[in-house]
């Protein structure tokens, strides 16, 4: 770049191309010469329409954007691969299912829900877990959620769920938010919903990344074999890093100081090489084991307990490139519930046959006519031959003479005779599972349907007192927020059904006198279902730090050889660290030297790492002991259950902060580097539990 200022040019300096091919053009690939100023009738104006470089561009500008996401606006993508692990052809005979270390692309997008497309990464809400497989038989989506079951069990009520959950329509708030009144109105009269409910409440729907938490397939499909028999399925996706989740206060502020927090997370832990993986594991059941189960295995608000049906793992699912465009990747991928390919098939689970029209009808309206799957991101991998032509923006139209068929036309699609065009087949082409269907038209909910809350409280049961006691407050939380009180009165009523201990936290936390009457219930629930240690993210956790994010806090005189100590012990347990400091230019150590930080205080409180480390001098300390953001940064590390690394020197800023008579074993002294490795393995845990307090009726 030459410095020389161009004052013709608005004072922008002089850039000149550095050789043809890197020439700015039109969209019709003609040369420009100004992109500083449009054509106007003298220096001073007035601007001239003739400007065709200048209309071109803001042309293109004012239709940049496309309809967002009807649900699941907000989202973000990465590409991966698929790797079997192990082959499944007495289950299914797809090609993806059947030979071992096989790697299939894929494209996987995770999302919220209710949320537009700026909305938080962190708003309490489900995630979604969709993936694309580019596999040699087409391409397959598995499209679902990082919560295993859903709110209703019919796909006509889909619409008004989701209406209430969004903005009001008259006032346009809240946003990506179900703490307000059409939700939990929509909700207390949809009994069907509890079981998700009680998930919903959980910590589950605030992970701490997308990279620590378990996808699921949701509905029962079918895998069928080359002898063309049938087995039912159901997919989990089982992350190698372990499930964690932030606590809800840190969720309000990480909102507030990284709305792409979780975004951020992919994006860096992909750059810094630490591939995230899942494993891809399947539930597979006869009609005879359906037959016998205590629920209906086509509704979706039920699962099938790991205990009752083992997760098999099957393959391995690793993320290991961030894409090159957001919008031509992550907003333009089109995951469909229908792209199925042979060897698989839906189950009768209405909800799913619903999603079977509306995610292909979606994408006509959001990325604007019928060749989306043309899109680079969309488009099968494997050959793509068929009679389909023409519509908005095809680019691959069938060559030749023959666009229909049958017809009498011979030749290959690639020599010189008139190409015939594909032809169907029986031997290797999709053929639907011959299930019987009989019955009258009717429309009626089934009556395998009709208990709503037993796996609520088996789900209920089944969580730590700590993820129970956080279930109560989120439910206290959101209740709250809703005015009417007739409302908060129906959600208790049915909460009877689902444990009487949680109802009771509940009432007593939104304030009411009296205890409500239990709804009445479609069905009587079972209420001796066994507990599921699977459905606890507690139970489940990481026995390692790795893959997490330690924060350290330095300021003038910190020990050197401690900070080093700590970067190399979190570097060797695989974990990303940061330096904080008074200034974003770092701060000056004990040997003298001035160390870089990555955040300034104000810009990296301690919410956004899982445990923290305080290393300065003695000064420094007592002076930062009255610094707000240094003490929200010890306060709140105290208050959301982290490991706090001290040296000796800082006493002055945990007084400041006020939790110097409360330490616990969650603080350790590095008093010696050597501590730092202890320090380190004891973060493993992620929280100190034990100072949490447990709210128990
Ligand atoms: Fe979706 N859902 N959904 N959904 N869904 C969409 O399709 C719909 C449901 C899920 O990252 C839409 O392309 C209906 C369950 C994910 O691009 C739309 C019903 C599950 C994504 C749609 C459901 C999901 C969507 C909007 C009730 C978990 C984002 C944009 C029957 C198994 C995919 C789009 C991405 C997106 C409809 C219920 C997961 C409108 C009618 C259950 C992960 O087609």
């Amino acid at each position: 770049m030459s410095d020389e200022l161009n004052l013709t040019k608005g004072g922008a300096p002089h850039q000149e191309p550095k050789g043809k091919d890197d020439i700015l053009t039109t969209a019709q690939g003609a040369p420009v010469a100004d992109n500083q100023n449009w054509l106007s009738a003298g220096p001073r104006g007035p601007q001239l329409l003739e400007d065709h470089v200048a209309r071109e561009k803001i042309f293109h500008f004012d239709h940049e954007r496309i309809p967002e996401r009807v649900v699941h606006a907000r989202g973000y993508g990465i590409h991966g691969t698929f790797e079997l692990k192990k082959a499944i052809p007495e289950y299914s005979h797809a090609a993806i299912f059947n030979n071992v270390g096989e790697k299939t692309p894929t494209f996987t997008r995770f999302s919220t829900v209710a949320g537009n497309k700026g909305s938080p990464d962190l708003a309490r809400d489900v995630r979604g877990f969709a993936t694309k497989f580019y596999t040699k038989e087409g391409n397959w989506d598995l499209v679902g959620n990082n919560i295993p079951v859903f709110f209703i069990q019919d796909a006509i009520k889909f619409p008004d769920l989701i209406h209430a959950a969004k903005p009001a329509p008259d006032r346009g708030f809240p946003q990506a938010q179900t703490a307000h009144d059409n939700f939990w109105d929509f909700i207390s009269l949809s009994p069907e919903s509890m079981h998700m409910v009680m998930w919903i409440m959980s910590d589950r729907t605030i992970p701490r990344s997308f990279r620590f938490m378990e996808g699921f397939g949701v509905h029962t499909f079918r895998l069928i074999n080359a002898k063309g028999e049938a087995k039912f399925v159901k997919f989990h996706w089982k992350p190698k890093q372990g499930l964690q989740s932030v606590i809800w206060n840190e969720a309000l502020k990480i909102n507030g100081m990284d709305p792409d927090f979780h975004r951020r997370d992919m994006w860096d832990s992909i750059e810094a090489g630490d591939f995230p993986q899942w494993d891809l594991g399947i539930q597979v059941f006869d009609e005879e084991f359906a037959e016998s189960f205590e629920f209906d295995v086509l509704d979706a608000t039920k699962i099938i307990p790991e205990e009752q049906v083992p997760v098999e793992i099957i393959g391995t699912l690793t993320l290991d490139a961030n894409v090159d465009n957001f919008f031509a990747e992550t907003e333009q991928v089109a995951f469909c519930t229908q792209n199925i390919v042979p060897g698989m098939d839906f189950s009768e689970d209405p909800l799913l046959q619903g999603r079977n029209f509306s995610y292909l009808d979606t994408q006509l309206k959001r990325l604007g006519g019928p060749n989306f799957t043309h899109i680079p991101i969309n488009a099968p991998k494997c050959p793509v031959h068929n009679f389909q032509q023409d519509g908005h923006m095809a680019m691959t139209n069938p060559k030749g003479r023959a666009n229909y068929e049958p017809n009498s036309w011979s030749g290959d699609m690639d020599d010189n005779r008139e190409p015939r065009g594909p032809r169907a087949s029986a031997e290797h082409g999709f053929t639907s599972y011959e299930a019987p269907v009989t019955g009258p038209k009717v429309r009626v909910r089934s009556e395998t349907f009709a208990d709503h809350y037993s796996q609520a409280r088996q789900f209920y049961i089944s969580q730590t007192a700590i993820e129970q006691t956080h279930m109560g407050n989120a439910l206290v939380f959101e209740l709250s927020k809703v005015e009417r009180m007739d409302i908060r009165k129906r959600m208790v009523s049915h909460l009877r059904h689902i444990d009487d201990g949680l109802a009771k936290v509940v009432a007593d936390g939104i304030g009411l006198t009296e205890m409500p009457e239990k709804i009445t219930a479609a069905r009587k629930p079972i209420d001796d279902l066994p507990e599921s240690p699977a459905l606890s993210i507690l139970k489940n956790g990481p026995d390692s730090f790795k893959g997490r994010k330690l924060g350290i806090y330095i300021a003038e005189g910190g020990d050197a050889a401690v900070v080093k100590a700590l970067k190399d012990a979190a570097k060797g347990a695989g974990a990303m660290v940061e330096i904080i400091a008074p200034h974003v230019a770092g701060a000056k150590l004990s040997d003298g030297e001035m160390m870089e930080a990555d955040q300034k205080i104000d810009g990296g409180p301690s919410v956004v790492y899982d445990a923290v480390a305080l290393v300065m001098g003695e000064k420094a300390a007592e002076n930062f002991g009255k610094d707000k953001p240094s003490i929200d940064f010890v306060n709140d590390a105290f208050a959301h259950a982290k490991f706090i690394a001290y040296v000796p020197e800082t006493m002055a800023l945990l007084e400041g902060a006020g939790v110097a008579k409360r330490m616990d074993d969650g603080f350790v002294e590095l008093a010696k580097p050597d501590a730092a490795k202890d320090f380190i393995s004891r973060c493993a845990k992620l929280r100190f539990w034990d100072r949490e307090e447990v709210k128990k009726d």
